[in-house]
């Protein structure tokens, strides 16, 4: 019943990678919920108990009572009775959350001669790994990509996405440290354009002077890009560290009021037992999780799919 919730597109390979990346997750207090499941009979503190696994695992609060509910009222009004069954309703209910405001990736668009990505996080989080990543998922998908190092204010940034550039197969454009990100973008819009590529994707700083620089520095970005290609940048792309835990939702909730952003790609799933943040992230925020970080190489990139990851999550 399941696979009408299963993308398409996403690889054998890809569900490999989301699987392998929670094993961390699973090993966690996550990994207490199959047991859960396991007893008797459907009580009132086998509840308690999915409550306290679930915000223990970095569900977070809000999200652990709204699924513990939706499945309790489901348990009750379907009148199941067995565990076992339970807990395919509790799977239902995640899968639920995780697609609630899922919509097409905003990329394979025929009609647009060039796609712009906006990148955007907090300092470490994993912005450059990832754009070097996907780089290479759409170069191997048959897009021509070019990449933007947006990312002027620090020096060592220009030169890490250029040996990403290189390790996917793709151009760069780059200006001198400290130089106007908005000046790289506008270079890079009309590189793109000459050179007939259909995807640009940028990086931008994850840290300035001051938070509130930082934020007039990503609308300046998107304002240059929206000025030169209708309707850019086509995705906003958030960048968040899922070892960070809940600590995620604060730096999405900054950035998603000033920059309008689309869509996450949440980093070193693998190296987190936190993964339950998936759930919160795609309540809290009400934009789609997009891609996975599984890893630090190039290939380390999944695109997420909500049925697979909670397949992932509750098997044994
Ligand atoms: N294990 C693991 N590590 C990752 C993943 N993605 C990124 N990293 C690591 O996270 C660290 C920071 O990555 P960067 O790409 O430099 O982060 P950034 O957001 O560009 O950082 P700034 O340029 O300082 O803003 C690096 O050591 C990466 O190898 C992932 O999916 N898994
Ligand atoms: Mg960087």
């Amino acid at each position: 019943m399941f696979s009408r919730f299963r993308r398409a597109h996403v690889t054998v390979e890809e569900q490999t990678k989301i699987d392998q990346s929670l094993e961390k997750t699973r090993h966690g207090v996550l990994g207490r919920l199959g047991k859960l499941f396991q007893a008797n009979e459907i009580t009132d503190r086998l509840w308690d108990e999915l409550e306290e696994i679930l915000i223990m695992g970095d569900v977070g609060v809000e999200t652990t009572l709204k699924l513990v509910e939706a499945t309790r009222n489901r348990v009750r009004s379907e009148g199941i009775k067995r565990t076992e069954e339970a807990y395919r309703v509790l799977e239902e209910e995640m899968v639920r959350i995780l697609q609630a405001h899922n919509r097409p990736l905003d990329i394979e668009n025929p009609n647009r001669l060039l796609t712009v990505i906006l990148v955007v996080g907090v300092n470490g989080s994993g912005k450059t790994t990832s754009i070097g990543k996907l780089a290479k998922y759409y170069r191997d998908r048959g897009h021509r990509i070019l990449v933007a190092a947006a990312d002027t204010f620090r020096a060592a940034a220009i030169d890490q996405l250029k040996v990403w550039a290189q390790r996917a197969g793709v151009g760069v454009i780059a200006h001198a440290p400290g130089a106007d990100p908005g000046a790289v973008v506008y270079d890079a819009i009309r590189a793109a354009q000459e050179r007939n590529h259909d995807m640009l994707i940028i990086d931008t700083a994850g840290r300035l002077h001051t938070n509130f620089n930082l934020m007039k520095e990503m609308e300046k970005i998107r304002n240059v890009a929206q000025r030169q290609v209708h309707k850019a940048p086509h995705e906003v792309l958030l960048v968040l560290d899922a070892t960070t835990g809940q600590n995620a939702i604060t730096q999405a909730e900054k950035f998603g009021a000033s920059v309008g952003v689309t869509g996450v790609i949440l980093t070193k799933l693998d190296s987190t037992a936190k993964g339950g943040v998936v759930l919160a992230i795609a309540d809290r925020l009400g934009v789609p999780v997009r891609f996975v970080g599984t890893g630090e190489k190039i290939d380390d990139l999944a695109e997420f799919d909500p049925w697979v990851f909670v397949q992932s999550l509750t098997r044994e």
